[in-house]
């Protein structure tokens, strides 16, 4: 039974109308990376940090599942092994399609997180500076997402993963942000057949020995047709 791990990134829910960081008019043209994606930022301003993470929790909420996300979910469904999809992508949209077996590493849009004792708990549509921790009462709660400096979730099961693997592939990411930037060439050197399905080149391109390139609702769906004939 072989097994497929499957890193996705934003590019896949740009089809959704959520915005990708890197792109001409992505996130980072918007909004400066130091003030609302990193520790630093949220202590300096966390109006403005909660501000930037409510507006795109009202626009995740919006959002519908792609036939890119779709065609993973069947993947999962259908295949006659494991499918692990590894998504950097805060939104609920692989889940909303149906896929089970996902694991956020970058965190979820619809977690809360209290800075003083780690308490984990559904998000409010609108979180407040001033909202309490549920646990402990403090007044520091922040979205549940992992920032620059941060150590994203999942680590110990995604190194075996990657190094079972039997198929990898990137969906819509960059190849800036590590550690994910390096998957690609973790998995390949410990045997796997690496795929790269992204719009353009991306900066990890060269880590994967095949590519599709194209908007992810077309190429996903008829790498996964492929997948599963064998
Ligand atoms: C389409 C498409 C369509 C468009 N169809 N495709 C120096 C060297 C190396 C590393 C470091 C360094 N200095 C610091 C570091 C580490 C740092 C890092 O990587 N920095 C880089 C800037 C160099 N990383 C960290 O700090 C991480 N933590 C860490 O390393 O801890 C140490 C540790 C690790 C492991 C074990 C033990 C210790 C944490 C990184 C956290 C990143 N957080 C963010 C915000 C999350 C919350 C939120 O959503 O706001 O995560 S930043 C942002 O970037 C977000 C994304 O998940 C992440 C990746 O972006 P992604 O998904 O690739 O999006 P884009 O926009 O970049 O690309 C979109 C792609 O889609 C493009 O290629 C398009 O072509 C394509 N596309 N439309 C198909 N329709």
């Amino acid at each position: 039974m072989s097994k497929i791990v499957i890193l996705t990134g934003a590019g896949i829910s740009a089809e959704s109308g959520l915005g990708t960081f890197r792109d001409e008019d992505g996130l980072w043209a918007q909004h400066r990376i130091e003030d609302v994606a990193t520790p630093e930022g949220f202590v300096r301003n966390p109006a403005l940090v909660q501000a930037f993470y409510n507006a795109r929790r009202s626009q995740a909420a919006d959002a519908r599942p792609n036939p890119a996300h779709q065609a993973l979910a069947r993947l999962e469904a259908e295949h006659d092994g494991d499918v692990l999809v590894i998504t950097q992508n805060v939104d609920g949209l692989h889940e909303a399609a149906g896929s089970r077996n996902v694991l956020h590493m970058h965190g979820q849009l619809d977690r809360a997180l209290c800075h003083v004792c780690d308490h984990r708990w559904p998000a409010p549509d609108e979180m407040r500076v001033e909202d309490a921790c549920p646990a402990c009462g403090a007044c520091q709660t922040r979205p549940d997402v992992v920032w620059f400096g941060e150590i994203p979730y999942g680590m110990d099961q995604i190194d075996p993963a990657l190094a079972e693997a039997d198929i990898f592939a990137a969906i819509g990411t960059s190849g800036n942000v590590y550690p994910a930037a390096a998957y690609g060439q973790h998995a390949r050197r410990m045997g796997a057949h690496t795929v790269e399905l992204n719009l353009e080149v991306s900066t990890a391109s060269r880590d994967f020995e095949e590519h599709r390139r194209g908007p992810a609702s077309e190429v996903v769906p008829l790498w996964v047709e492929e997948v599963l004939k064998g």
